[in-house]
Order: structure tokens, then C-alpha cells, then sequence
């Protein structure tokens, strides 16, 4: 069978979302290779690819129609798709269902020593980020400006090194922000993992695997709550 007639998903090679969305595919019944280092893996018993790729290239390769389906963070799928419409790219995309799994908010934290009393405070300051596009379309609902140096990990240590007034990160228990004497004073954004699909119409072929895959993704999301 050719590519063009096997639906192609894409997931996290490894971190967070890569054990849940592996647990969840083959709970529905797919038979993955865990051990198969490639990037591109076969599903056995059924007409599925599986790229295995960083969270953040997902939603371009859905969004560019390189994956037909894709298992990502909201934060990372709505700051790419605010980057692309920014750039002129492709940003469509289908939320084809919400997952269980993946739960965290983006968060505004100061130090512990910041006065803080309303939004208002955080006029004019600078923000270690990961997600800018997110930070700015708050701030611009808010009503307010805001400054943002671009970090990639690491993101709670700005502040005590002199590189940011504050933080807007990603927490799910709030133990990386007290480790670093950070407090949480503001959610800028709420996420959990998501199923996505392109926007491009899918062949007849691929519309039926998905059609026999979304209810078993439904059975497996319903049995977990
Ligand atoms: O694959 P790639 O490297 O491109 O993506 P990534 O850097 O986003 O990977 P990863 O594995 O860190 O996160 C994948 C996704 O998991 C995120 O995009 C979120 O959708 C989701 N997720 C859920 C989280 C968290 N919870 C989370 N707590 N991602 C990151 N964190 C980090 C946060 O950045 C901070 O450093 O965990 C720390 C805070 O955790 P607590 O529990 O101390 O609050």
C-alpha cells in the first residue's frame, strides 16, 4: 500500500506527550514498534504511519498537509498557528477532538518579592518566553505592554539572572516555580493535548482509517474519565 493511501500521524518523539499518545494509539488497538528507532514507523494491522517528530514541528506539518493527523499541546498548536498567520504561512488546521492528557497552563510568575496587585503592574515589563505570540495577544486583551526575550528551556531562571522582570511558562504542579522563587500571578492560557487534522480534504482511503480510528480515540478518552 503507498503512502498516499496510509493515514500519516504525527506525535512526540519523546517527552512529555510521548508516552501518553503512545498508550492511547495502541489502547485503540494499533500495533507500534516501540523499540523502532526510525522516524517513520509502520503500524503493523493497520494503514497508519507514525512520524515521530519535536512537538513543535507538528502543527506545520499538519498545517502543510505533510501529516494528515497530528497529537499536540494546544500552547504549542495555537502559538504556531499565531507565528504562521504572522509570516504568511499556512494556519488552518481541524481540531478533530480534545484529549485527556497533556494538562498544564501558560502562566505569568514573578519573583516572590514582586509586589503585585493587578495586571496593571506588569505594564512595560520584559518576560522570559517560549510562547511570545500567546504573551502578546494576552497583554493586547489586557491592554497593556509587554516586553519578551525568546528562551527555549530554562525559562525559570531569567529573572534571578537579571534577563527578565518575569516569567510566562508552562506549569502543571507549580514545583518548578516555587523551586526558583517564582509565584504564579496570572493565566494567560489553558491547555491539554489535542488531536488535529489538516485542513485539506483527506483521500476516500485515508477518511475511512480515520473514520474506523476516531471512535476507538472517543472509547479510549470516555473509558479513562
Ligand atoms: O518536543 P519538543 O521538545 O518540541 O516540545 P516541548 O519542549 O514542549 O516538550 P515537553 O516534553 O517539555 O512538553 C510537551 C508538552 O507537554 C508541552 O507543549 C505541553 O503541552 C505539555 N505539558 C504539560 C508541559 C507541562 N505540562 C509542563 N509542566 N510542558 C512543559 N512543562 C514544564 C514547564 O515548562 C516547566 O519547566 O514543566 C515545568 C513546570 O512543571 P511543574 O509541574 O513544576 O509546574
Amino acid at each position: 500500500m503507498t503512502t498516499e493511501t496510509r493515514l500519516r500521524i504525527a506525535m512526540q518523539k519523546s517527552g512529555r506527550l510521548s508516552d501518553d499518545t503512545q498508550a492511547l494509539l495502541k489502547r485503540c488497538g494499533l500495533t507500534i514498534n516501540v523499540a523502532d528507532r526510525r522516524l517513520l514507523a509502520h503500524v503493523a494491522n493497520m494503514p497508519i504511519d507514525i512520524m515521530r517528530v519535536r512537538s513543535s514541528d507538528i502543527p506545520g506539518l499538519v498545517m502543510d498537509g505533510v501529516c494528515d493527523l497530528g497529537i499536540v499541546g494546544d500552547n504549542t498548536l495555537e502559538e504556531a498557528s499565531l507565528k504562521r498567520k504572522l509570516m504568511g504561512d499556512k494556519f488552518e488546521y481541524v481540531k478533530t477532538t480534545p484529549l485527556n492528557f497533556g494538562g498544564c497552563r501558560l502562566s505569568i510568575a514573578m519573583p516572590e518579592e514582586f509586589n503585585y496587585s493587578s495586571v496593571d503592574d506588569l505594564n512595560g515589563l520584559r518576560f522570559a518566553t517560549t510562547y511570545p505570540q500567546l504573551l502578546k495577544r494576552w497583554a493586547d486583551e489586557k491592554g497593556i505592554n509587554v516586553e519578551f526575550c525568546l528562551l527555549k528551556g530554562s525559562v525559570e531562571v531569567a529573572p534571578r539572572v537579571g534577563l527578565a522582570d518575569g516569567i510566562c511558562d508552562l506549569v502543571s504542579t507549580g514545583a518548578t516555580l516555587e523551586a526558583n522563587g517564582l509565584v504564579e500571578v496570572e493565566e494567560v492560557f489553558r491547555s491539554k493535548a489535542s488531536l488535529i487534522q489538516t485542513a485539506s480534504p483527506l483521500t476516500a482511503e485515508k477518511q475511512a482509517i480515520l473514520d474506523t480510528l476516531l471512535p476507538r480515540i472517543m472509547g479510549v478518552m470516555k473509558a479513562k474519565e
